[in-house]
């Protein structure tokens, strides 16, 4: 026996109870295996000979602990007890299955289990650790989250991002590595330079250790420990597992690249055989009741086999997978703007665009006590453009929370407090920065409950647009890019009502939600707010002008672009319609605009090829064709960056190009 195990004070009985954990998911990777070569699953990820650390670490977790696994991770889900015959109908895409068809393998969660389906992406899982560990900081709960990643994962940004979020955080986080010695054929000599990966713990300020990540007891012990320890100092901890990937990448991928040897070396190692045979020399097992344990658990794998199969066959259901795109809002009109008595909107006194936002922010932090506000310079500083200024004063620094640099890790926490019953607001410094988010933003959160039935109750705020000559980096418009997403609302407020009742209405909502907020808004636009507690309700259009002659249709700095320029025509009848939500589209209101005129302008600031106005010149070509009496055109920015020089942005600017484009248009 290569092994040595310590039992401490585990019992006899608690021992034959692991060494069933640990059994459980390799019997299981056995059977699937021959399974794949019936072609009765398709791709398999296998764990053979790492299952000490799902088993032994998930083991020394409290049930209600949540853990964030990767692929490798079958004994995760079945120390959770997750019902094996539910696991099959998973692997199989059955439609009543945790993901009803929708996701492969171990991409799936489960409130009930607390576990949190990975994406592909690997390094994202680590942050949503952060951010359910800061629920449990917040509300002075003696947990812990763990999160998985593999030595290859290490190499993303995301694994920097989350470990340093969780140090400046003194979040208690359990991060685990499992060295197994390749990240698909890179060997960890092409993968990291350092000696080994949990020497990174002492750079960001944490503690770490490196274990056998074979030994079940070792796993178990020093995770259990560990867990005490950061309930108790509230820190996190890097645990670095030692082991080896005993078959390829995914079964199609082969071994060639390992050296055979190093399988003989592992092979003596198994984390299974150990266990078992020191289980049968300090004679707490026999032969024969090995034996019987592996009979029963086979039984048990057959059983649930042949319940899994018995899933009916998937049936797809075009309207079921669109209405799973969004979790259900409840109460959405309960505050809603249009329900307010006259007295209180005849009280609104004239404020400007940037005071619509903070005040709908700062309601909304009175209403949910459960609300965290996070971004760069966000407390004292009260942000880039100062509309949480003074908010850290009133609401206190755990629920205000200046973050470190890393748009990745603060979306993925965002998500992992969600998990945990808050509500979270993200503040990007600048939209532009929204790129190294995006991944959290465009993978996790909008797909988040179409995957697996979770909701991400997250707003991103996002401070957009030109105007200010602030060059490529401080400008753009993106809309576009997420707009393009399933899973996504997207907001855009034109007025300071609008502002804060949209925002208010974000937040009440528990999808994940892109609010833009035009910089150049901020302080050039004012009009009466309310002071209730309300909301704008989204996917509804607001009418600016109602016309005869011309549609614009339009939203943000647009809107004002069209009023300006409609108060320069008196003589022309302009149709104003400004959408405030581009996701969803208010068709109905877009179609009555086209009634009114059969004319129709779509303006934006976004640049012209793949903006928001060709989907819906598309949309009105396609619905309101017989309306039509001229094409619909589309006037939007320059196919370029931004420029810096005032000359040149205001050039680059749809609004330069409105008038000409107008006349064309009333030419038609
Ligand atoms: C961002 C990203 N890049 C590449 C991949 C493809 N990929 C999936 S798993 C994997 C290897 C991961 O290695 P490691 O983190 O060591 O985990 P292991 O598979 O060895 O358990 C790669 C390259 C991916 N899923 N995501």
């Amino acid at each position: 026996m290569t092994m040595t195990f310590d039992r401490k004070a585990l019992s006899d009985e608690r021992l034959v109870g692991m060494y069933k954990s640990l059994l459980f998911p390799r019997m299981i990777e056995e059977k699937m295996l021959i399974l794949l070569r019936q072609g009765r699953i398709s791709k398999w990820f296998s764990g053979i000979g790492q299952e000490a650390i799902s088993v032994g670490a998930t083991l020394a977790l409290d049930k209600d602990e949540w853990v964030m696994p990767l692929h490798r991770n079958l004994g995760v889900f079945t120390t959770r007890d997750m019902p094996l015959h539910e696991l099959f109908r998973q692997w199989q895409g059955s439609q009543d299955a945790y993901s009803k068809g929708r996701e492969r393998s171990f991409h799936f969660g489960s409130r009930e289990h607390h576990i949190c389906g990975m994406i592909s992406h690997l390094g994202p899982q680590l942050a949503i650790a952060d951010g359910v560990a800061l629920a449990h900081k917040l509300r002075g709960e003696g947990k812990v989250s763990m999160a998985f990643t593999g030595e290859g994962g290490t190499s993303e940004g995301d694994f920097h991002e989350a470990l340093n979020v969780a140090a400046v955080w003194d979040l208690p986080v359990i991060f685990i590595v499992e060295n197994n010695g390749y990240g698909l054929s890179t060997p960890t000599s092409e993968q990291y330079r350092c000696e080994s990966i949990v020497d990174r713990a002492k750079g960001y300020g944490m503690s770490g250790v490196r274990i056998d990540g074979n030994n079940l007891l070792s796993v178990y012990d020093t995770v259990r420990g560990v867990r005490d320890w950061c309930v108790e100092h509230q820190k996190p901890f890097l645990i670095e597992c030692m082991t080896f990937r005993m078959r390829g990448h995914e079964e199609a991928s082969g071994t060639k690249y390992v050296p055979p040897a190093l399988f003989e070396e592992w092979a003596k190692k198994d984390p299974v055989a150990n266990f078992e045979q020191w289980l049968m020399e300090i004679e707490v097992l026999d032969e024969d009741a090995v034996k019987a344990i592996r009979e029963e658990t086979r039984l048990a794998i057959e059983d649930a086999l042949r319940q899994g199969f018995e899933s009916p066959a998937t049936v797809a259901v075009t309207e079921d997978e669109l209405a799973d795109v969004f979790a259900p809002v409840e109460g959405a009109d309960e505050f809603d703007l249009s329900k307010l008595t006259p007295e209180e909107v005849s009280i609104a006194p004239e404020k400007r665009f940037i005071d619509g936002i903070r005040d709908g922010l700062w309601q909304s932090m009175e209403r949910h006590p459960n609300l965290v506000l996070m971004g760069q310079d966000i407390a004292l500083y009260g942000g880039a453009f100062k509309i949480t200024d003074g908010f850290v004063f009133r609401f206190g620094p755990a629920r205000v929370r200046n973050t470190p640099i890393c748009e990745s890790a603060i979306v993925g926490a965002a998500l992992g407090l969600s998990l945990e019953g808050h509500k979270a607001m993200m503040e990007m410094q600048f939209a532009d920065f929204v790129t190294v988010g995006f991944n959290q933003i465009v993978n996790n959160l909008a797909k988040l409950h179409y995957r697996w039935g979770e909701n991400a109750d997250v707003v991103i705020r996002m401070p957009t647009g030109a105007g200010v000559g602030a060059g490529p980096f401080h400008s753009q418009s993106n809309e576009a890019w997420f707009t393009h997403v399933p899973g996504l609302k997207i907001v855009y407020p034109s007025t300071p009502a609008d502002a804060k009742g949209l925002l208010i209405a974000a937040i009440n909502d528990p999808n994940p939600v892109m609010y833009f907020e035009h910089k150049a808004l901020y302080r050039a636009i004012s009009g009466p707010i309310p002071e209730a507690y309300y909301t704008v309700p989204i996917g509804k259009a607001r009418q600016v002008r109602v016309g005869e002659t011309v549609s614009i249709i339009t939203y943000g700095a647009g809107v004002h672009w069209a009023t300006a320029w409609a108060d320069e025509h008196p003589d022309i009848s302009v149709d104003i319609l400004d959408l405030r939500t581009l996701q969803p589209l208010d068709v109905d209101a877009i179609r009555e605009s086209v009634a009114r005129t059969g004319r129709v302008l779509v303006l934006h600031e976004d640049t012209l090829t793949g903006g928001l106005g060709g989907e819906i010149a598309a949309w009105i070509g396609e619905h309101c064709f017989q309306l039509l009496d001229a094409p619909v055109i589309r006037c939007a920015s320059l196919d370029t960056p931004i420029p810096f020089s005032l000359e040149l942005e205001k050039n680059f600017l749809a609004r330069s190009r409105m008038d000409a484009t107008l006349r064309g248009l009333l030419a038609y």
